[in-house]
């Protein structure tokens, strides 16, 4: 171990060594060091300014389309900046190492696959994606990749097919989750010997439910977080307190040590 490598518990690297099944469930925090805004940080999260209910909720964007269009367009534009970081890098790697790996996301930045990682469940959409929000449109269900940006402040772009605003390809509060990619969480969480839970605050449901669905299925769950707070603690509950970006790539070099010499 070297002075500034991440202390990680044997249990921990025992676990992830001997598990054929792995899932992981990430958030907001696995983006932060690629410099990607945290939704509910007080300070600098991406609500900072603004309640959630103004932006991320079916109402809001009916109330006001070109404040949240602005607002998803501003994060769009963030992320298309960004690069995958050494936490992203370390699941992408620990899908190579594992037989049955699933990695659940709640982030809609695409960051996991640009790292390599295939087997990605996005919970909550993707805000590279648009898609009519007119719920009887025959197009609604085919999310679109390009459209003609409107200017800053303006309306959303129109739906060539029925002439409705489009709207960022995510989940809003209140909205169901796309019912495949819950299922196929599910699954995954029920079947793992081993699920890292990795920066998320865990208040957001259906998602913040799978640690448990884990735990109870016997397995051993790991939460990767800087803050304990509002975690799951118990007997097969391991917390390793740090960035994703330091502790993922120690997790991985505790849990397969290169070869000496
Ligand atoms: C680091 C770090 C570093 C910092 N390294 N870590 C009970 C049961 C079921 C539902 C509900 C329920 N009670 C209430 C509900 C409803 C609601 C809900 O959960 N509300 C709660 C707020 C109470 N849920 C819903 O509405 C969901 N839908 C639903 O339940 O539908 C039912 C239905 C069925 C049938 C028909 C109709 C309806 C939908 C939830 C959608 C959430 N959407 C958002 C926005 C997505 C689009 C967008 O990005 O704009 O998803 S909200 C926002 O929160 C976003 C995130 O994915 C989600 C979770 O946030 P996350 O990722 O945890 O981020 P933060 O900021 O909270 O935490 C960051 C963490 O990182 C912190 O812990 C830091 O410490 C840590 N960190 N640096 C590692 N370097």
């Amino acid at each position: 171990m070297t002075a500034t490598e991440f202390p990680i518990p044997e249990a921990a690297a025992a676990a992830l060594r001997e598990a054929a099944a792995v899932t992981v469930l990430t958030g907001a925090g696995v983006s932060a060091e690629s410099g990607i805004p945290t939704f509910r940080d007080a300070l600098t999260g991406l609500w900072a300014h603004y309640r959630p209910e103004e932006l991320a909720t079916p109402e809001a964007f009916a109330r006001d389309p070109a404040l949240v269009w602005g607002w998803y367009r501003m994060r769009r534009e963030l992320v298309a900046r960004a690069a995958p970081n050494a936490g992203h890098d370390a699941l992408a790697e620990l899908e190579r190492r594992v037989p049955d790996f699933t990695l659940v996301t709640q982030n809609v930045d695409g960051l996991h696959r640009r790292a390599g990682s295939a087997r990605v469940v996005e919970l909550h959409g993707n805000i590279l994606r648009a898609r009519c929000s007119h719920p009887g449109c025959a197009a609604a269900g085919t999310p679109l990749e390009r459209w003609d940006e409107p200017a800053a402040g303006d309306a959303p772009p129109r739906c060539a097919a029925c002439g409705a605003g489009l709207r960022p390809d995510v989940v809003w509060f209140g909205e169901a989750l796309p019912a495949d990619a819950l299922a196929a969480a599910a699954r995954a969480t029920r079947r793992c010997d081993v699920f890292l839970s990795i920066g998320t605050s865990n208040v957001v449901e259906p998602a913040a439910s799978l640690p448990w669905l884990a735990a109870r299925g016997g397995a051993t769950v790991l939460v990767v977080n800087p803050s304990a707070a509002g975690q799951q603690t118990g007997p097969r509950i391991h917390h390793l307190l740090g960035p994703a970006g330091r502790v993922l790539p120690a997790l991985l070099r505790a849990a397969w040590p290169a070869p000496v010499g």
